[in-house]
């Protein structure tokens, strides 16, 4: 998302005060930095600055699902509850599902989570064995009546979840199905700058008995978790990895897993003592994203077979495979930010760059920004030009605030010296260089964005 943006018309309503409604910081900042706005409990409006952050996301969740060969398609909001109902799971699910009637009194539900919707597809379209594996994703909005929706979108009713569905003939192929997500869910965090840890897990409502949840370590998180420092080296050779030769998946899937990680939920102390205790890490998780394999669950509750090699009719194995995409702009938030306000990683940040104009109606200032504000845009690098009447301080404390990962400061008495001011957000550097040598500089740095 490379449009750049002209702040003196830009809707960006960022708040001075922290508001009382918000326990943590990722939510405070959320709201001051002009994010979001609640419109009901754990229900937001994305305002344009925090839409920019979650389709940058969305975009590399999207990148590093089709990279595997997992085929987006998009599925409905809304479904009957007919299926959910024939198949026992409308009252199994319980009180969390938003349940609707239209005019016709034909109930509906707003899909929490969709294994029977895409199963009950696949009927259609696949008949042989030789029409599998599938892997099918979507990017969409979940519904879930959270009995305490809290901390802004990190906990909330609707979000936006990246759901996965693998398709399998048998147990081995499916355990296939499951490694390649594993690598593609480590080279998405990866890319969003963000250490998540693969954990071993309870699968709940979902179901299966072979599940890992992504967790980001920090102190708000909801559960409490233990790893080994291990499996973040194993981050580091995920583009090498071919997922289409078994054996380097088996080899990288072996290498993030067998370090010691787990929630709470499956800690075990015996093994725990094990880690050399400078390689422990222990401490509140978030969790970003959960991968299921169940078998055939869902194939046998909605009727899903296919023929197999030999013509007898075989139950399909799946997987689930779910990233909260709307959670992670919080989890990203509360793993990178300090007092002032977001620090935001290139690849996730809604603008490359500030461009603080810092004596708007000086005819020399406001030419060399409107001059910067252009070679940038044909750069490709995008940027958000404060050119609002304030005074300085404000403009620094708002930018600061947003966190875009750059800011170009232009004022009189850097222009006297024909410098501009260039600042790394995240370390607080400062660099008084030419127009070029700041133009050089950010290109080399470009990201998404
Ligand atoms: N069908 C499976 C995988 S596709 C599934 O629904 N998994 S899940 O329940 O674990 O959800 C996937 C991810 O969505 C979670 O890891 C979490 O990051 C996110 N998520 C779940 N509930 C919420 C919520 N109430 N608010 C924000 N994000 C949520």
């Amino acid at each position: 998302m490379k449009v750049p943006m002209r702040l003196s018309r830009y809707t960006l309503p960022t708040l001075k005060e922290n508001p009382a409604e918000a326990q943590i910081a990722s939510h405070r900042l959320m709201l001051r930095a002009g994010l979001v706005r609640q419109v009901a409990a754990g229900i937001y409006a994305w305002l344009p600055t925090g839409w920019r952050v979650l389709r940058n996301i969305a975009e590399i969740v999207r990148e590093e699902q089709d990279r595997v060969g997992a085929q987006e398609l998009l599925l409905p909001t809304l479904q009957t509850a007919e299926l959910w109902k024939q198949t026992g799971r409308y009252e199994a699910y319980g009180a969390e599902m938003l349940r609707l009637k239209d005019r016709h009194e034909r109930e509906l539900i707003y899909s929490p989570t969709n294994e029977l919707l895409i199963a009950d597809l696949l009927k259609q379209s696949v008949n042989s064995y030789r029409d599998l594996p599938q892997i099918l994703y979507h990017i969409q909005w979940k519904f879930r009546d959270e009995l305490r929706p809290r901390f802004g979108v990190m906990r909330g009713r609707e979000f936006l979840m990246k759901d996965g569905y693998s398709f399998d003939l048998d147990d081995q192929s499916a355990v296939t199905s499951y490694r390649i997500m594993m690598l593609a869910y480590m080279r998405t965090f990866k890319r969003m700058g963000i250490v998540a840890v693969p954990m071993k897990a309870d699968t709940g409502p979902i179901g299966g008995d072979l599940s890992h949840e992504f967790h980001i370590l920090a102190p708000t998180g909801e559960s409490q978790v233990y790893y080994d420092s291990a499996v973040e080296t194993a981050q580091v050779g995920t583009e090498e990895v071919d997922h289409r030769d078994p054996e380097a998946l088996e080899r990288f899937f072996t290498a993030v897993t067998t370090p010691y990680a787990a929630t709470d939920e499956k800690h075990d102390e015996a093994n725990w003592e094990q880690v050399p205790s400078e390689r422990k890490r222990e401490g509140r998780g978030i969790e970003v994203g959960q991968i299921f394999n169940f078998g055939t669950l869902y194939s046998e509750l909605v009727g899903l077979q296919v023929a197999g090699p030999d013509g007898v009719a075989v139950l399909p194995n799946m997987g689930s495979y779910g990233i909260g995409v709307s959670r992670l702009v919080g989890a990203i938030i509360e793993a990178s930010h300090d007092e002032t306000g977001i620090i935001w990683p290139d690849a996730v940040a809604p603008f490359q760059v500030a461009l603080i104009n810092l004596k708007r109606g000086d005819a020399r200032v406001d030419a060399a920004c409107d001059s910067l504000y252009a070679r940038l845009q044909s750069l490709g690098i995008s940027v958000l030009y404060d050119d609002r009447e304030e005074r300085p301080g404000t403009k620094f404390a708002d930018m600061d605030l947003i966190g875009l990962p750059w800011q170009i400061i232009v004022g009189p008495r850097g222009l006297d010296k024909d410098q501009v001011e260039l600042k790394r957000r995240a370390s607080g550097e400062r660099f008084e260089l030419s127009v070029e040598d700041a133009l050089n500089r950010l290109s080399g740095n470009r990201a998404a964005g």
